[in-house]
């Protein structure tokens, strides 16, 4: 079958859906598994997109800073980036529409809305994220936050607020601290706001003095933490390197996950900032006992870009089954972070976001309790047995009810509302 007869092939009717899924369901019942409550929990949990997969974390500001820098990069020059904060929007609810679950929305503070003025970043405040905060609010969508310490001329240099010079860690402080007021405003209409803090500071090659930007480091951001802000959930990101800055960065895991636990803030892991064998899953059960909250930034990485459009992997299906066995649910943010602009775009935060949430109902669908029996009893073939079952059984049959009760298009049909919305309007841009 040709690409365009696939894509526009017959989609199943309500009754197939719903005669696949009782039989399904008549499966999972057997091995324990209630696959309605797993869809009503999966399609529960907030997943907080991330605006930046919108315009190639290009940003709004005025007038333009220079793109991206500080190490991360966005790739390719699909037509179709939104340029205002009004596309944006527009992109997002288009995307959303397809997107099955409960969303939230993350910004970041280079997309503040200033009316064409120049406002500084350590002069940002709430009143710049009015427009993203009523829309957020129609829409139900909590904000989530993001300083933005990149893609400035006093970042250039690629060290912020562990930067040598009192006069530029002061100036990203000011703007960590604007940025945790924003914060706070948005928890204020939701409820519960998270500001990720992830700087980009490093050093190219060889570097000799390790300590001393690590020493500041500390400093700056006890001095940006110092308030207590009330629904706010501070979270820091590390990285293991960045374009630019191979050989050392500041803010790596095992210091975040030293600050974090000595400060009582949280911690975001980001699945493409870790060696390639490490595993984002095994760390939940590891920290958790430790750290209050985690954000999870769910990306793909692929050799040495950390942010590919996230899929329905390994790595994604062990963080969402480590989630759910390891009884952290409570402590986990879930976000998405990854920007490819080689496609369009919002298929990127489709397929990316649906994948996130295919590995939740993955995971609420697993018997993993008999799993650990077997592993308890030493029934190693039980144990790989059970969980190559996981793959055997009418997964896509659920997953194509839950995107049903949510009122989204199964694959590939929502994959033709979006290609519609690139031919009305991304491609006018
Ligand atoms: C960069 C970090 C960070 C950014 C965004 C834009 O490597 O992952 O989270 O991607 O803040
Ligand atoms: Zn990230």
């Amino acid at each position: 079958m040709k690409l365009d007869e696939t894509i526009n092939a017959k989609p199943p009717t309500d009754r197939q859906i719903a005669s696949a899924y009782k039989s399904a369901s008549e499966r999972f019942a057997a091995i324990g598994v209630d696959a309605e409550a797993a869809i009503a929990t999966a399609l529960a949990t907030p997943i907080s997109v991330h605006c930046w997969q919108a315009d190639d974390v290009a940003g709004l500001e005025a007038p333009d800073e220079s793109a991206s820098s500080g190490g991360i990069q966005a790739t390719g020059n699909y037509p179709g980036a939104a340029r205002t904060g009004d596309e944006i929007r527009a992109d997002f609810e288009q995307a959303a529409s397809v997107i099955p679950g409960s969303l939230r929305f993350a910004l970041h503070a280079l997309y503040a809305e200033t009316g064409g003025e120049e406002v500084a970043r350590d002069e940002v405040g709430p009143e710049h994220f009015a427009t993203w905060m009523d829309w957020a609010e129609d829409h139900g969508w909590g904000l989530d936050f993001n300083p933005t310490l990149f893609a400035h001329p006093l970042a250039d240099d690629n060290l912020t607020l562990s930067h040598h010079k009192k006069s530029v860690r002061d100036f990203w402080i000011r703007h960590c601290i604007a940025s945790r007021e924003i914060a706070r405003a948005m928890a204020k209409r939701s409820g519960e706001c998270v500001n990720n803090i992830w700087i980009p500071d490093g050093v190219k090659d060889s570097t000799v003095d390790r300590g001393g930007p690590r020493r500041r480091l500390i400093k700056a951001l006890d001095e940006v933490l110092a308030k207590k802000m009330t629904g706010v959930v501070d979270v820091v990101e590390s990285k293991l390197f960045g374009l630019g800055v191979e050989d050392y960065t500041v803010g790596s895991h095992e210091f975040y996950l030293g600050y974090a636990i000595s400060r009582g803030i949280g911690i975001c892991f980001d699945t493409g900032h870790f060696h390639p064998t490490e595993s984002v899953g095994d760390k939940i059960s590891a920290v958790t006992p430790f750290v209050s909250k985690i954000l999870l930034h769910l990306s793909r990485g692929v050799r040495w870009d950390s942010d590919h459009v996230t899929r329905f992997n390994d790595e994604i299906r062990m963080v969402c089954d480590e989630a759910v066995r390891s009884g952290a649910m409570k402590q986990l943010r879930w976000a998405t972070d990854f920007f490819d602009a080689s496609i369009n775009r919002l298929a990127a935060w489709v397929i990316g976001l649906r994948s996130v949430r295919k590995g939740l109902l993955y995971a609420m669908l697993e018997p993993w309790q008999a799993a650990a029996e077997a592993e308890r009893t030493g029934d190693g073939a039980a144990k790989l047995a059970l969980q190559e079952m996981r793959s055997e059984l009418p997964f896509g049959a659920v997953w194509e009810q839950a995107c049903a009760v949510s009122g989204v298009p199964g694959s590939p049909n929502w994959l033709r509302e979006i290609k519609q919305y690139e031919a009305t309007v991304l491609s006018q841009r």
